[in-house]
């Protein structure tokens, strides 16, 4: 058997309906987005700003994965960027999933997936700026929208990291193709990216109209999410849990596969400059102690890629 064909305890669950809504056309938001903070880690944001044409186009990259395997491949391995099949990270992790990481930051090789597309790399580069940068802006307001709510100066405290010209953000589109023989395996899970958090500060996702994703709650039940494809869901990153000291917690999170449907989404990981140094704020400490040893964002990074998916990566920078 294949290893993504993992055993999992949990039986899959009926739609969660109470994903914390953020409206980010109303001014009281930003106490709704920090008590979801505070109680998922996650929540689901609507009357957000990023244009519709910008989501459409880059849903144009289900072409790219349904191009011929042999070509896909030509656009990987995953170092970690690039195109990957089935194998997530370099630790022996896998899933029913293909996927394109790309960096926000860096000059990347549009070349390799034009070329397999026959398209002008250009419009490619273009179609992922297009939407990375509307995202991240979203995901500044989001982050200022916080700091307001917590009662934190300046608002930007957040924000500042993912504008940074250094910032070290990715972006991801994971496909998981429906998988027919699902009903053979497992209770019906089959593990499309297995259960992890992620190391940055926040993550924006969208999705097709495809089901999938699951997020853990604090009382140990895996809740399904209902996709809205005109929505973005968010989630709290590592490193946001260490800023705040605990208070929000970075949410677990997965993606079954599912048997009919497949399954598109994109996520923009919002993470600091490498030399970062990620500390839990003095405003919202209270006297308290920092739970966790002071480290930088490259320091957290390079020990991220040497764990495995489900690993909870902070153990290690956490005060005995
Ligand atoms: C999880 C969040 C992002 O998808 C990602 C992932 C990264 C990868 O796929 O290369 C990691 C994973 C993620 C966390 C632990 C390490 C690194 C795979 C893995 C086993 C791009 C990221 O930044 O961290």
């Amino acid at each position: 058997m294949d290893q993504h064909f993992s055993k999992d305890n949990c039986k899959p669950t009926s739609f969660f309906n109470n994903v914390p809504l953020i409206d980010l056309s109303k001014p009281d938001s930003k106490n709704l987005i920090v008590k979801a903070c505070e109680e998922f880690g996650f929540f689901k944001v609507i009357n957000h700003s990023v244009p519709t044409e910008f989501i459409t186009k880059l849903s144009e990259a289900i072409k790219f994965f349904s191009s011929p395997l042999s070509e896909k491949e030509k656009a990987g391995p995953p170092d970690p960027f690039g195109y990957g099949n089935k194998q997530i990270g370099c630790n022996g992790d896998s899933g029913w999933v293909e996927h394109i990481l790309v960096s926000t930051n860096s000059e990347f090789n549009y070349y390799k997936f034009a070329s397999i597309l026959g398209v002008n790399p250009e419009n490619i580069r273009a179609a992922v700026n297009d939407y990375v940068s509307a995202v991240k802006k979203m995901a500044c307001e989001i982050l200022e929208m916080l700091a307001e709510g917590l009662k934190i100066h300046p608002r930007n405290v957040f924000s500042k990291l993912l504008m940074d010209e250094k910032s070290d953000s990715v972006f991801r589109l994971n496909h998981y193709p429906p998988c027919t023989e699902i009903q053979q395996f497992n209770d019906n899970n089959l593990i499309g990216f297995g259960e992890h958090t992620d190391p940055q500060i926040i993550s924006v996702l969208r999705s097709n109209n495809t089901s999938g994703l699951q997020i853990l709650l604090k009382n140990g039940h895996w809740i399904s999410v209902p996709p809205d494809p005109n929505s973005f869901f968010v989630n709290v990153g590592d490193s946001l849990q260490v800023m705040t000291n605990g208070k929000f917690k970075s949410v677990k999170h997965r993606v079954l596969a599912n048997s009919m449907k497949s399954r598109l989404s994109m996520i923009y990981f919002g993470g600091p400059p490498l030399s970062e140094k990620i500390a839990p704020l003095a405003s919202l400490m209270e006297g308290e102690d920092s739970l966790y040893k002071e480290f930088t964002w490259f320091e957290y990074k390079k020990s991220a890629y040497k764990t495995r998916l489900a690993d909870n990566r902070l153990i290690l920078f956490e005060k005995i």
